[in-house]
């Protein structure tokens, strides 16, 4: 093989489509048994994408575009994973998926990538691209009592594919992230009673989620060139751009009237309607007193109002939720909500979940939506080794280190797509991917040409960690302590900012150059030279 790919969601099927119209021999490995990634694993109660359908998808052809049809404002996951199901066979792509395959290691030899999955079954290759997803790593907490919990327990990431009835049963959900406060109006639903287990209170934006209408959709489509545009153009990768008005310098009642309209459309661009929003203090405490109005406006009862309002980090410092109903669930009779801050967990029990004060929560279903090991976990899961026999793993031991958020030093002719240090999840992913790809695939066309290896000089990586950690601190994003971006939700993880906060405009324009001068950050040298003699 030329190539092989780790796994089959968004980058991986895109990835694949490419090599194969450059001439290349590729195979993609994927450990789940089909394909879709994220949108294969996660099948909890009210899975939905957060960002629009019409642009949560490829670009790459206009065919593909006019000729899918979404069906509502936001996709669900059975949607999502339908369409990509979709694409694999609209572009002949399964033939080269090897599914139920997971890659135990990939070790660098002579001129290329020894890749053992954990059967034992080698597979070689000259370049080695990881498309394992920044949020694929099950964070499953460390409580000590789990294995004799006498009901069932999940993680949302890995939900039973028969689905899990809770009718009538005693649900108990861990986590107020984007998934658990997607699935707690859902599970509120069905179950006997739903008592939610929240550490750290969270912001959300009602989602506004609606069908969409053959005039919507035809409306899109005859615009699909300009919304691209638009998403090229945007820090983030959504076909929208920021406000340029300055909150502030507003009347209360117009400041207010532009957040009920923000509020009324709905969905992640709330943040788009407030200027500096993530990089103003005042700014932002603006916004954040308007989203805690909105709690205290929507529960009923006082004083759960007051647990739910976050007060300890400004909006949007950690990846912002949207919902459908999240707050008024808690006005339920069969809802309670636990302040697990104030009363950590302490234990599993047979019965339910114990708490440091003693007060035990008999449960038979116990949810955990409770994240992932992000960016760095899905791929120190597999042992990676470089040059000289050296682990990814020691590499990163005090955190993530990348040019680009694209290669490792040391990792030669090893490519990772929406890596740490790429703007990924700060982003609309399916823009972040295709951009890592067709970058990727100019580089390979290149190093056919040339037979040249590329591998990050570790001066690059330590001018892009450099950048990475500036962008992030001309942000408030920093002040958000408990925040995944940070690594803050893995006990043990390095704190340090993951993705590139610089936006994805300036970032694309900085991996242009670099192909445009001649990938001087990648040190290319001839093929059977080492790094160290170069
Ligand atoms: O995970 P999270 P997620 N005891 O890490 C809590 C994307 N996404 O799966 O904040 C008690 O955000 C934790 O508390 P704290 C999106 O990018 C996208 O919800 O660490 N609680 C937090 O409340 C999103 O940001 C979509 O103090 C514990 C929660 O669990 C990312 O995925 C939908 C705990 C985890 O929140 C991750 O979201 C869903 C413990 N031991 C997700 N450990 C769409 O676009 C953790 N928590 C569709």
């Amino acid at each position: 093989m030329d190539v092989l790919v780790i796994g089959a969601g968004f980058a991986g099927l895109y990835m694949l489509h490419r090599l194969r119209g450059l001439g290349f021999t590729a195979r993609v490995l994927e450990a789940a048994d089909g394909v879709g990634g994220t949108w294969y694993w996660n099948r909890y109660p009210g899975a939905r994408c957060d960002s629009e359908s019409y642009y949560y998808c490829y670009s790459f052809d206009p065919e593909l575009e006019q000729e899918w049809r979404w069906s509502e404002r936001y996709p669900g996951q059975e949607e999502i994973r339908g369409y990509l199901e979709h694409v694999t066979d609209r572009y002949d792509l399964r033939r080269d998926i090897e599914l139920g395959v997971r890659v135990a290691s990939a070790v660098r030899e002579d001129d290329g990538w020894v890749v053992t999955d954990t059967e034992g079954r080698e597979r070689r290759c000259r370049w080695l691209v990881t498309a394992v997803g920044c949020l694929s790593a099950a964070n499953v907490p460390d409580l000590a009592g789990l294995a004799d919990f006498a009901g069932e327990w999940h993680h949302t990431g890995r939900w039973p594919h028969e689905g899990v009835d809770v009718t009538g049963k005693r649900v108990g959900l861990v986590g107020t992230g984007s998934t658990g406060i997607q699935a707690v109006p859902v599970l509120a639903e069905s179950a006997g009673s739903l008592t939610v287990f929240q550490r750290t209170a969270n912001y959300s934006i009602p989602a506004r989620n609606a069908p969409l209408s053959e005039a919507e959709m035809a409306a899109t489509k005859a615009d699909y060139p300009e919304v691209r545009r638009l998403q090229r153009a945007s820090t983030n990768g959504h076909p929208y751009l920021v406000s340029d008005v300055d909150v502030l310098d507003l009347p209360d009642d117009e400041r207010r009237a532009l957040y009920e309209k923000a509020w009324d459309r709905g969905g992640l661009r709330f943040r788009a309607a407030v200027k500096d929003v993530l990089s103003d203090p005042a700014v932002n405490a603006s916004a954040s007193d308007f989203l805690r109005d909105k709690i205290r406006e929507t529960v009923a009862d006082p004083e759960t109002a007051e647990t739910l309002t976050p007060r300890d980090h400004p909006f949007a410092t950690k990846r912002p939720p949207i919902d459908s109903g999240y707050f008024e669930t808690y006005n339920r009779p069969n809802v309670a909500l636990v302040d697990v801050k104030a009363d950590p967990i302490t234990s599993v029990t047979p019965g339910g979940l114990r708490l440091e004060s003693g007060v035990e929560h008999e449960l038979d279903v116990l949810v955990f939506a409770t994240g992932f090991d992000a960016l760095t976990g899905p791929l120190l899961g597999i042992d990676i080794r470089g040059r000289d026999g050296v682990a990814l793993r020691d590499a990163w031991a005090d955190g993530p280190r990348t040019h680009l958020g694209l290669g490792v030093a040391g990792f030669p002719d090893l490519f990772t797509i929406t890596g740490p240090g790429s703007p990924s999840v700060l982003t609309n992913m399916p823009t972040a991917i295709e951009q890592h790809v067709d970058w990727i695939a100019d580089l390979l066309v290149r190093l056919r040409e040339t037979g040249e290896h590329a591998e990050p000089t570790p001066e690059a990586e330590e001018e892009w960690a450099a950048r990475v950690q500036e962008a992030a601190d001309a942000t408030l994003l920093p002040q958000a302590a408990s925040s995944w971006y940070l690594g803050a939700n893995v006990p043990g993880k390095p704190r340090v900012f993951l993705p590139f906060a610089g936006g994805m405009n300036h970032y694309r324009q900085r991996c242009d150059d670099e192909a445009a001068s001649g990938y001087p950050g990648f040190g290319l040298r001839p093929r059977g030279e080492s790094a160290r003699s170069a």
